[in-house]
């Protein structure tokens, strides 16, 4: 070999060895993702919460940065969770309603499928809420590897479902049947997965998402898990005054907190910490849970500084700053320096192009976020123009400390400026007219309709919705409490009686329409709501099982505490033949706000088998119909 050609090979081994050591030293971190469901801004201990416990949490703010300024991109956990995978905000976005079903378009680029094409292992474990099964929108046509947990929103409600859904298909859990109890306590197989996950892709880059879905309800744990250490010597958890719901719900909090520590940890075991980016957030603003006189905004106080007690106006669901801060931390070990605070004001979108900038991948061009990453390095970093939220009639522009909102039905607007009013009490629109002028433009100019995605086919998409209840055929779902009857000597027995035919009924929930005259107080008829609902006329027509001379109707609203569906105004037809009734109601009536059983009373009997009751409207002047039971009153003719 000559000189020269020697040379040539060491050079050449040189260039190759730092290039290969330039790749390694430079390859993109890992990103773990966290966002508890419900977490509000204020339920932290570091945040100074007196009755939750969060160490691991509170260790992570030490490490890292924590924004005082996050926001939700939408005030409810479909529409934000949207926001965040597709750096649209809610004027854009396709998924803006909060049924659970509306799917994310085939033609959507996410943060998983532009992490995907640069190549990470993508992974996520938890609540997906962006499309059921049999739609355009599930995880895994949307760049997750894996997705293991729930497609739908009510599917989650139960933290003992019969089954989770892993890429589409069902994974048994053993001794479950919906509801509030089972043997398989869903959140722990949901972690595992995602701990298996970081350990299986430790030696590849890896994109974490963990929508873990407590503390949101039903506020379940086991009474054996490790966050109740933390409380054994707590007085108000002894307290047999204060509910297990509420303990539980702290619980699920310091729940949350220990999955943060073995994540953590494990990232710690794996050698991982400094080449892993770890967020940690809420999803929408705090609701003010269990209040009573004594918590007027909550028992934890989620939208109350408890060590200044300036509260945030409103909650989960509306555009106040209560319904849309959330808690903000990330820690990635020597590139975010620890311990510092930073009141930067930005929203889910921009989560988005923040993680492509950090893992180096493509981001479309359209997209309504802009990367933060220049915050968390320390780094100039240029601020939103604006910031657009809207949610069904609500809509609300922040430009600078300038917040605007208003509600599309009534048009009428308020100002608040928030580096003095961060309770939004003082409209102060009449001194700031051109200020308000310019928030409007945006909010009109920002809105456009959303183009949703579609289902093939909403089988599996429906049976995962009744699998909070249990399996398909399960039973209805009941009431708990205290109930009124119908009573009256000579009401017709529900045993006698079939139904014939009806509007609709809510099927995902079980509100049944033959739950209407089952002769149980405690399960519910409602007209369909979910996936589309349906408007008034709303009737059902009930087959006596004989001749009667009817007199009258009886009928008891739903006894839980809602009021959706409370008949108004009815007209009632009674006939021999289930095909004919006359052009005229054999009566008209109204009913009333009242849990108690209502009285629609004939002026005189009238002979028939059939009976129709036709729903006209509703107590609150919504567009359902419901009923607890709906009693008739007739003496069978001779
Ligand atoms: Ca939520
Ligand atoms: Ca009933």
């Amino acid at each position: 070999m000559s000189h020269m050609k020697l040379i040539k090979r060491i050079l050449s081994l040189i260039i190759f060895c730092l290039f290969f050591g330039i790749r390694a030293e430079s390859k993109e971190p890992n990103i773990v993702y966290i966002m508890s469901d419900e977490l509000a801004y204020y339920e932290l201990s570091h945040m100074g919460n007196s009755y939750i416990k969060t160490p691991r949490i509170d260790q992570m703010v030490k490490e890292g940065i924590r924004f005082t300024n996050a926001y939700a991109g939408s005030p409810v956990c479909a529409p934000l969770r949207c926001n965040l995978m597709t750096g649209k905000h809610a004027g854009h976005a396709s998924v803006r309603a909060n049924d659970g079903g509306t799917p994310l378009r085939e033609d959507e680029i996410t943060i998983a499928s532009s992490l995907k094409a640069g190549g990470y292992s993508t992974g996520g474990f938890g609540k997906w809420g962006c499309g059921g099964r049999g739609s355009t929108g599930v995880p895994e046509k949307h760049g997750f590897d894996v997705f293991f947990g729930y497609y739908d929103q009510v599917h989650a409600h139960s933290f003992y479902p019969p089954y989770l859904i892993k890429n589409s298909k069902e994974v048994p859990l053993e001794g479950n049947v919906g509801g509030r109890s089972g043997k398989s306590y869903s959140h722990y197989p949901i972690v595992e997965e995602g701990l298996n996950f970081i350990r299986d892709n430790k030696d590849k880059k890896f994109f974490a998402y963990f929508p873990i879905t407590p503390p949101h309800g039903m506020y379940d744990i086991p009474e054996n898990d490790p966050a109740w250490r933390l409380y054994k010597n707590e007085d108000w958890i002894k307290d047999p005054n204060i509910s297990q719901d509420i303990k539980n719900y702290a619980a699920m909090v310091s729940m949350v907190d220990y999955n943060v520590g073995q994540i953590l940890d494990l990232l710690k075991e794996l050698g991982l910490e400094k080449d892993t980016v770890v967020f940690f957030t809420g999803d929408n603003g705090g609701q003010d849970r269990f209040r009573s006189k004594e918590h007027p905004r909550g028992f934890f106080g989620p939208n109350v500084n408890p060590k200044s007690g300036v509260e945030y106006r409103g909650g989960k669901g509306n555009l106040f700053e209560g319904g849309l801060k959330i808690p903000f931390i990330v820690r990635w070990p020597e590139k975010i320096e620890s311990g510092i605070t930073s009141d930067f004001v930005f929203y889910q979108p921009d989560i988005f192009p923040t993680l492509a900038e950090i893992a180096g991948t493509e981001c479309p061009d359209d997209l309504d976020g802009m990367s933060f990453l220049p915050t968390l390095l320390g780094k100039e970093q240029e601020n939103h123009e604006f910031l657009y939220w809207e949610f069904g009639n609500q809509v609300a522009v922040r430009v600078d400390d300038w917040k605007a909102i208003s509600n599309r039905k009534e048009n009428v607007w308020a100002l608040y400026d928030l580096s003095k009013d961060v309770s939004e009490k003082n409209d102060v629109s009449e001194d700031n007219e051109g200020i308000l002028k310019k928030l409007k433009t945006i909010a009109v100019r920002e809105h456009t309709p959303p183009r949703t995605g579609n289902y093939s086919d909403r089988t599996l998409h429906e049976r995962d919705r009744w699998a909070k209840w249990g399996n398909s055929n399960g039973q209805p779902q009941k009431f708990r409490g205290k109930v009124n009857r119908i009573k009256h000597k000579n009401l017709i027995p529900a045993k006698k009686m079939k139904l014939v035919s009806f509007s609709s009924e809510n099927i995902s929930n079980r509100r049944l329409a033959k739950y209407a005259i089952d002769g149980d107080p405690r399960t519910i008829w409602h007209t369909r709501w979910s996936d589309r609902a349906v408007k008034h006329p709303h009737h059902l027509l009930i087959d006596l099982g004989a001749k009667y001379q009817v007199s009258g109707v009886r009928y008891l609203v739903r006894q839980d505490g809602g009021w959706n569906g409370a008949f108004a105004d009815v007209q009632l037809y009674v006939s021999d033949d289930p095909e004919k009734f006359s052009s005229e109601p054999t009566m008209t009536g109204k009913f009333k706000k009242d849990k108690k059983s209502q009285s629609i009373d004939f002026d005189e009997s009238k002979e028939g088998r059939y009976l129709k009751i036709r729903i006209l409207s509703e107590v609150n002047g919504g567009t359902w119909a419901s009923a607890a039971e709906i009693g008739i009153i007739g003496i069978l003719s001779q």
